[in-house]
Parts: structure tokens; C-alpha cells; sequence
């Protein structure tokens, strides 16, 4: 679908004028907003939620409008300031010490947010979960981080695997009142101190991990620094376009990189109020959200935006959603056809913008007051260098297709993969960060995605391993061999596919394609279960004995299948 330029608006932007910010900014600028460029001391969750509290101007300002179907409550920059530090105090009496791993594996709550702040005031570092994970999920990142401390539900508890975990000394429940072997969230808090004395730390010192998925191997622990709210917040003024009386509602869950970097640290570093919506999705719920609320500023991802779209003109038209006035979008590509459907439904454009959780923050993305391209990402933020390079890490002209990287060196950037320096390694090629995704950028400096050059499967937005999944599927009893593609899907992007062989005694059924999934879907998790599963006489699979996913891809969309020159005799 080929689609005229959308003008920008013209308006009240922070950023008025992209291209010639773009040529003279430097991150030195961004610094000046915060104490440290003084003091050199420095805490993310100081910045976010501290500062506004001790100024008199936002003090009793709404920091969270948290809404769920069963619990509505607002919280100032100030209580959050007190809850925040109530909870450093419970870790700190439970010897959480600066550096340490605690982790958070519960749903969207007030409590959440208290306890993520919380844990980066003690200078540890916060590992927030989803809570779809099953137990396996929550053991590998678990194990790998050496978590010493875990905040949960009693209702996720059972996928808490204890005794394989030796490093997990405490536990605290939240909505329970404790027992000699758990720590009550709520005795604990009732006890503590409202004054905490802030653990400053250095820029490159660790405050989050964010696990997530490669081609290959268990989920890597991705690990970042407090030096990225440097980037969280410029982004979040230029790209997100926050102004003190927006009110802002990022839809992501905080066990996804955007649910922190912009459902956490953007808004609040900004001084705005942030919605917060628990529950499930659905078309009324959401509008009905915007309405409620007055969410001015909307960050969402393109599945939610194709769910809604496909939910019709009449379940947008019950809401009166005239308090929005700019919506942004990320995750995967943003079909131009949404961005048709967000001019009829809002009125407005739908800004894509592209980033990885290694990216810590947005790269490459659309601008309120800048022309847009339905179909492409836009262009790199400022102080940002973007290209697309072929293999070797040489720059290819417009218009050719290759990998999208960005040169070494932006506030964002993850410091480490944790535990696996080699890891970290292979990002990087002749100064460029390589992405893994491929692109082209046109003659104008707009880029525009292609695809992912790996295999990892991209389902309603969320980044799925085909190895995990394969993993998985052979621990059930009558898979002998699998291997796990992405494939095509209207709304969720891709789904999983998988292609098994059975072993010997079984044979097909409906019953046993339905265990399969369901041992998948309770060992992993919802969005890690195949929704088909195809059964073959073999997986191609390479002489070193690597499974051929192109090959099964080709197969699957009837395409070309290309050099099979490494496939097994
Ligand atoms: C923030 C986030 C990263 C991968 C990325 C790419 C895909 C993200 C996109 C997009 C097309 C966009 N992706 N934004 N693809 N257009 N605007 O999504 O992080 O979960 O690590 O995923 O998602 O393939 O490499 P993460």
C-alpha cells in the first residue's frame, strides 16, 4: 500500500524543528536538567519521582492513576516519594545491598511501582517478569541473574521453582499476611520508615535487567545502566512530546523493556501524570480508559491498534476520546493501513517508532512536527547515528537493503549481556551496533524495516526464541524433534508455527496436537505456545546438525527454498 506523505501539524512541538536540532545536538545539553551534572551523584529513581516531590509546584501533583476493573487509586509524586522509600527500607533490613538482583514477578499495581522504585533506591537492580511466565520461564532468568531477592503474589508463587534456586534467599508476598518462610509486603511496609537515605550511585552503576529472546539459547539478560535516563528523558520530550499538563498512558506490561523505559522512567523524569490500566484488553476497556482518564499522550503497539481497528467505528464512537492529541506506536511494523485507521478514528497521525530493549530507548522514530512516510520508522532521534551496513560494517547508499545498526555510543545503550561478555560481543562490528534487523534508508533519511535477519519470531509484538520453544516441545513425551518459525499473521504479525516429529508409539491426533500446545503454553508461556503445529517424517536440518527454520519458512509460504547445499543427507 503506497500512501502520500502525512504533513505534520503544525502546532506547539517541543521539537520544532527536527533537522536542525538533529545537526547540532549533543547529549552534554540533555545533562543540564539534572542535579548531578553538579554534584556527580546520581539515582534514576531520585530524578523520577523524588525531585518532583520535594518541589512545592508538584509536590501533590498525580504521579500514578493506576485503574483496574477492581481498584482505582492515585498516587502523588510525594506518596509515591514515601512508599518508594518505605520499600528500600523493608530491602534494606532484608540485607539487599547495591548491585544485588531483586526481582519482580507480579501483576501491574500500585505495589509494583513502590517496589521497582524501590529496589533502584537501595542501588540493586531491579528484574521485572511478566506474570504469563510459567516456571520454567521464571527459573532460567532467575538462575542466570543469581536473584537474591523476588517480590511476588501468592497466586504466582507455584511457578516459583524454590529449591532449584540456591541464590534466592527471601521472598516477599504482596496481598498476604506472611508465614515464618515468606515476608509479608504489607506487615513489612507498615513497619518501615517514609525517610530512606538514597543509595547514590555512579552513571555506569546497573539498575535493570530485561530478559529477552535470540535465535539461539536461553533468554539473555540484558543490562542497563542509570546513565540511560539521559536518553528516557529527551525521548520522552521530543519524541513523546510531554508537557506538564499531559496525562499519559503507555498500555506496555514493565516485564517489556517499553513498559519501563516508557511506561516508568519517560513520563516521570518529565514531571507527568502516568496511567496506569491493570486488567485484560479489550476495545471498551481501552477507550474507555482515554475517556475516563483524559490520556492525552497514548504509546501503544501496533497488535493493540489492529485489534481495535478491527473492532469497528462504533466501539471507538461510544467514548469521547477528543482529550488525546498524540499517539505513538512500537514494537513492530506499523501497517499503513492502521495509520489510515488512526486519521478516521482520531483524527490523528500514529507516530511509529523503532528500538530494542539493547537499545535501552528509542532510535529511530517520527516526529510530531516533522512530515511522515506511512510505512517507515521515521529517522534517528538526535545525537543518534543510524545506517545501513552490510556485513563486513560498511555503509550501503540509499535504498539498498542491509543491516540496520547505529554507531557505539548513545546514553541507552545496555552495558552488558549479563554473564555473557561474548555475547555482547557479537552485537558489534567495526563501530556499529548491528541490530539484527534489516532496512533501507531512502534518499530523504527516512528508514524503512524489512524484517528481522535472525529468526526470532515477532507475535503481537512480543519477542519469541525459537530454540526456547523447541526446547520445550521436545521435553513433552511424544515429540521427538522440533522446529519453530514465525509465521505471517493480519493482527498478531507473526504466529508460532511449529513442525515436530513424534516418536515412536505415537501417532497424530487432535487430543495430542492440543496437549503439546497446552504443555508449551503451562511450561513457557501463553505467547511461547504454537497456535499450529505440523507433523513431519523429519526437520531438515543442517550436517552440523543446526534445524533449517529458512528451510521449513520456504516450505511453509511456498517460496523459493534457496542454497541447500548444508542440508542434511
Ligand atoms: C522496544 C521493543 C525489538 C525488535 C526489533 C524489531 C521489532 C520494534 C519496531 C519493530 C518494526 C518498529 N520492532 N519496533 N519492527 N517497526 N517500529 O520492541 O523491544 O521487544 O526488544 O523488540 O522488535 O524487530 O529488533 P524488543
Amino acid at each position: 500500500m503506497d500512501m502520500q506523505p502525512i504533513k505534520a501539524r503544525s502546532g506547539n512541538h517541543n521539537l520544532e524543528n527536527y533537522e536542525q536540532t538533529y545537526n547540532n545536538f549533543k547529549w552534554d545539553e540533555t545533562k543540564k536538567n539534572f542535579s548531578w551534572s553538579e554534584t556527580g551523584k546520581i539515582n534514576i529513581a531520585y530524578e523520577t519521582i523524588d525531585k518532583h516531590a520535594e518541589d512545592p509546584a508538584t509536590k501533590d501533583k498525580a504521579a500514578l492513576i493506576y485503574s483496574s476493573p477492581d481498584r482505582e487509586e492515585t498516587l502523588s509524586f510525594d506518596q509515591l516519594k514515601r512508599k518508594s522509600n518505605q520499600f528500600a527500607n523493608v530491602l534494606k533490613k532484608h540485607d539487599i545491598e547495591k548491585g544485588d538482583r531483586v526481582f519482580l514477578f507480579m501483576h501491574r499495581s500500585p505495589e509494583f511501582y513502590a517496589a521497582f522504585l524501590g529496589i533502584l533506591k537501595t542501588g540493586a537492580i531491579a528484574g521485572p517478569l511478566f506474570e504469563a511466565f510459567m516456571e520454567q520461564a521464571v527459573r532460567d532468568r532467575l538462575e542466570d541473574s543469581e536473584a537474591k531477592m523476588l517480590i511476588t503474589t501468592p497466586d504466582l508463587l507455584e511457578r516459583v521453582p524454590q529449591s532449584e534456586l540456591p541464590n534466592l534467599e527471601k521472598i516477599i508476598l504482596v496481598g498476604d499476611s506472611g508465614s515464618d518462610e515468606y515476608i509479608s509486603f504489607e506487615k513489612e511496609m507498615e513497619e518501615a520508615s517514609e525517610e530512606f537515605d538514597l543509595e547514590w550511585v555512579e552513571l555506569e552503576d546497573g539498575m535493570l535487567l530485561h530478559y529477552t529472546s535470540g535465535s539461539t539459547g536461553k533468554p539473555k539478560g540484558v543490562y542497563h545502566v542509570h546513565n540511560a535516563m539521559i536518553q528516557h528523558y529527551q525521548t520522552g520530550k521530543w519524541v513523546l512530546d510531554l508537557k506538564d499538563d499531559d496525562v499519559y498512558w503507555c498500555t506496555a506490561d514493565p516485564g517489556w523493556v517499553t513498559g519501563t523505559s516508557y511506561g516508568i522512567f519517560a513520563p516521570w523524569l518529565n514531571g507527568v501524570t502516568n496511567v496506569v490500566r491493570g486488567g485484560r484488553f479489550s476495545p471498551d476497556d481501552w477507550y474507555g480508559t482515554i475517556a475516563e482518564k483524559n490520556v492525552s499522550v497514548w504509546y501503544s503497539a501496533p497488535t493493540a491498534f489492529r485489534k481495535l481497528l478491527s473492532a469497528g467505528e462504533d466501539a471507538a464512537q461510544k467514548h469521547d476520546l477528543s482529550s488525546l492529541r498524540h499517539i505513538l506506536s512500537v514494537g513492530e511494523p506499523l501497517n499503513p493501513e492502521v495509520i489510515t485507521w488512526g486519521l478516521k478514528a482520531f483524527d490523528l497521525r500514529i507516530h511509529d517508532t523503532w528500538w530494542m530493549t539493547e537499545t535501552g530507548a528509542m532510535l529511530i522514530c517520527n516526529y510530531p512536527s516533522v512530515d511522515m512516510r506511512p510505512g517507515s520508522m521515521g529517522k534517528p532521534f538526535p545525537g543518534i547515528e543510524a545506517a545501513i551496513v552490510d556485513n563486513e560494517g560498511n555503509e550501503l547508499p540509499a535504498n539498498q537493503m542491509g543491516n540496520l545498526a547505529i554507531k557505539e555510543g548513545w546514553p541507552s545503550m545496555m552495558r552488558a549481556v549479563w554473564n555473557n561478555p561474548g555475547k555482547y560481543e557479537s552485537y558489534f562490528i567495526n563501530g556499529w551496533y548491528v541490530s539484527g534487523d534489516s532496512a533501507y534508508k531512502d534518499e530523504d533519511g527516512y528508514f524503512w524495516f524489512q524484517g528481522r535477519l535472525d529468526d526470532v519470531i515477532n507475535t503481537s509484538g512480543e519477542r519469541v526464541g525459537p530454540f526456547e520453544v523447541e526446547s520445550k516441545l521436545i521435553e513433552h513425551e511424544a515429540v521427538a524433534e522440533a522446529g519453530v518459525i514465525g509465521k505471517p499473521d493480519p493482527e498478531r504479525g507473526e504466529i508460532i508455527k511449529a513442525f515436530i516429529t513424534l516418536r515412536d508409539g505415537y501417532s497424530e491426533s487432535d487430543e495430542l496436537l492440543e496437549d503439546i500446545r497446552q504443555f508449551v503454553k503451562n511450561g513457557l508461556s501463553a505467547h511461547a505456545a504454537p497456535r499450529e503445529i505440523e507433523i513431519k517424517d523429519t526437520i531438515p536440518k543442517t550436517r552440523s546438525g543446526k534445524i533449517m527454520r529458512r528451510l521449513l519458512k520456504s516450505w511453509e509460504l511456498g517460496l523459493p527454498t534457496g542454497d541447500t547445499s548444508t542440508l542434511e543427507e
